[in-house]
């Protein structure tokens, strides 16, 4: 079995296994047999079919029926060289070169990552997306991007969705071989809400790269160039792949009363990400300020500014933000950010397939199969009927975001926030306590994790009846949430022009902040030592799996446990995994590569005295029986 394993294992036959092949695949002495695989899956199965899923399992709405998703064509002549092999070709520093100078404009795809956190709270599963990925990076090779992975979608993966977020890479990645794949790095943050030691973040930066990430989109959630320098520097110095720097904007440039933020601000931290070393420079709004007038300014002043190729991310939660592509697209800028029909506009990104449109017959126009991209659209939006529960329920356009300045990608998760705390109904207060926060904070960019911490603070606001002026006057007396000292404290770092000196006294009272790098506070990771302890810990785990309990320490053990007890449920069909099956239905589930079984509920038996159900399946035509403790 051992031997199999080695044969098998795709580095060993790509002739890519070194002396360390054995040590860096624990995994390969794990004899595990496709029955116990299946076994494990079934009891996952009968747990939904009996308990439901837990994510959705109170958000059911029992009329509600997904259709079953068609899949585009699929076509399996070899994908057609893309940006990855030009990126391979060139190296990042020539490759920036070449993009600077495309006169076509350039598309990164979100759907895969940006899109679905921002419309339905990250939830989208590996299993959907691979379902596709392999005919869309051969139906649109001359895509610039796809965005697949950080942001969000790595906490949510282990947490929510039990999978292993470098497996989803790794898999997309090898369905992918033409396209960059781009991830979201909150800067010091990694993938995370907190700062981590540097060299945590350099280990996740080079292991990232070595799993299939080509471009990192690296920000910080206060525009602080302290927490991004040596994120750049990583990327540069560790890995042979893009840098890709983030001014994240806020305010409006047009506006003579938002002076912190204007264009001298915006160009200025241009300048010095470009000195930082970035081969690419993103205009991040996460909100969808930017206004199309405003980018026609902010392009133009940047393109004058710096040398480096332009890319152009936005949420479409104001439904103004097409326009703003027309005017980015004149001023110069060189990529933009869109999401697939069927997941894009509100507060994910603009419509691909009707932006592709917009520059049809214009000068910087770029080709693409409109028909086939409308059918990978169709796909998605049966897709997306089997994730209804995680709609964020805003039903169109809303020019209140100018005003409240909530991320796009925050949106769909705050509401949820709201409603376990109760405060549902007084959602149109929270926004307006979001906006309220943002001028006590003296007026700060709000990107994860800055812009949870002031929704934390808008939600504490909302629970304890508390406007603007009462913070400032019973400030010695409220316990602020942790989240915001900390904010204050400086962990996540430093804002333009520093803290409201007087609200920061009442947050920390006698606790002293500090104004260099939080990460300077913290002991490096002995990764010999934690490599050790971990695999004594969690036997058979990955070094992918440590930077993950890293980062995640409890979040990991969960997941891990789940996985022991389970299995590899990012396997299952989703329908399946969020709906379980009916009696007398079917699902074919494939448990290893090119190792398929065919389970079929056959009945539910009733409660017995344990308080247990016996579940009758077949598996492949032989019957299985199990049994779940219902906890109904
Ligand atoms: C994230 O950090 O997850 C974001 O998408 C920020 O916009
Ligand atoms: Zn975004």
């Amino acid at each position: 079995q051992f031997l199999k394993n080695i044969v098998g294992h795709e580095e060993f036959q790509q002739g890519r296994a070194t002396v360390d092949f054995i040590k860096d695949h624990p995994e390969l002495f794990q004899f595990e047999t496709r029955q116990d695989r299946a076994t494990r899956l079934l009891s996952f199965i009968g747990e939904v079919v009996v308990n439901g899923n837990p994510d959705v399992k109170n958000l059911l709405d029992p009329r509600h029926r997904p259709r079953r998703p068609q899949l585009p064509l699929a076509d399996h002549a070899a994908p057609a060289p893309g940006t990855r092999q030009k990126l391979q070709e060139l190296g990042p520093t020539g490759f920036a070169h070449w993009l600077r100078d495309e006169p076509l404009i350039h598309y990164t795809d979100t759907t895969l990552r940006d899109a679905h956190q921002s419309l339905l709270a990250t939830r989208m599963r590996t299993w959907d997306m691979l379902k596709v990925a392999g005919a869309y990076a051969r139906q649109h090779p001359q895509i610039f991007s796809l965005e697949v992975w950080g942001g969000a979608t790595f906490d949510v993966a282990l947490r929510f969705l039990h999978e292993d977020p470098w497996e989803r890479l790794a898999r997309l990645r090898e369905a992918v071989p033409n396209i960059l794949l781009q991830m979201l790095i909150r800067g010091a943050n990694g993938v995370g809400y907190k700062a981590y030691p540097d060299n945590l973040t350099e280990r996740f930066v080079q292991q990232a790269a070595e799993t299939g990430v080509d471009v990192f989109r690296i920000f910080d959630s206060l525009n602080w160039l302290k927490g991004m320098e040596a994120c750049i520097g990583f990327v540069r110095d560790k890995t042979d792949r893009l840098a890709e720097a983030c001014i994240c904007y806020t305010g409006d440039i047009l506006d003579p009363r938002r002076s912190k933020y204007n264009l001298a601000y915006y160009l200025k931290l241009a300048k010095q990400l470009e000195d930082a070393g970035a081969h690419i420079l993103c205009i991040k709004d996460m909100a969808g300020l930017l206004k199309p007038y405003a980018a026609t300014e902010l392009i133009t002043g940047l393109r004058d500014t710096v040398k480096l190729p332009i890319h152009l991310h936005t949420h479409d939660t104001s439904s103004l933000q097409a326009a703003t592509y027309a005017k980015a697209v004149e001023a110069g800028v060189n990529v933009i950010d869109v999401a697939l029909g069927a997941l894009s506009g509100l507060t994910s990104q603009p419509n691909f397939n009707a932006i592709v449109e917009m520059l049809r017959h214009t000068p910087r126009h770029r080709e693409f199969n409109q028909a086939s991209l409308n059918e990978f659209s169709n796909y998605w939006e049966a897709v997306r009927e089997m994730y209804y529960p995680f709609e964020s329920g805003l039903k169109a356009g809303t020019s209140e975001v100018f005003q409240h300045e909530i991320p796009g990608g925050q949106y769909s998760n705050l509401r949820p926030q709201a409603a376990s705390l109760g405060l549902l109904d007084k959602f149109e207060e929270v926004k307006q306590r979001f906006a309220d926060v943002n001028d006590l904070f003296g007026d700060i960019v709000k990107v994860t994790p800055s812009s949870k911490v002031v929704g934390d603070m808008a939600l504490f606001m909302v629970s304890n009846s508390l406007a603007p002026a009462d913070v400032l006057q019973k400030g010695e007396t409220l316990n602020f949430p942790e989240s915001v000292r900390e904010l204050f404290r400086g962990d996540i770092g430093q804002p333009e022009g520093g803290w409201p000196a007087e609200l920061q006294k009442l947050i920390l009272k006698d606790e002293a902040p500090f104004t260099d790098r939080p990460n300077e506070h913290l002991a490096p990771i002995d990764f010999e030592r934690e490599w050790t302890a971990f695999q004594e810990k969690f036997p058979g785990a990955k070094f992918t799996d440590l930077l993950s309990s890293l980062l995640y320490p409890k979040v990991f053990e969960e997941y891990w446990a789940h996985r022991l007890k389970y299995g590899n449920v990012s396997k299952v069909p989703t329908s399946v995994f969020f709906y379980g099956l009916q009696p007398g239905e079917e699902t074919i589930i494939e448990i290893a590569r090119g190792k398929s079984v065919i389970v079929r509920l056959e009945s539910v038996g009733t409660l017995n005295e344990e308080g247990q159900r016996t579940i009758f399946f077949t598996l492949n035509g032989q019957t299985r029986n199990l049994q779940v403790r219902d906890q109904s």
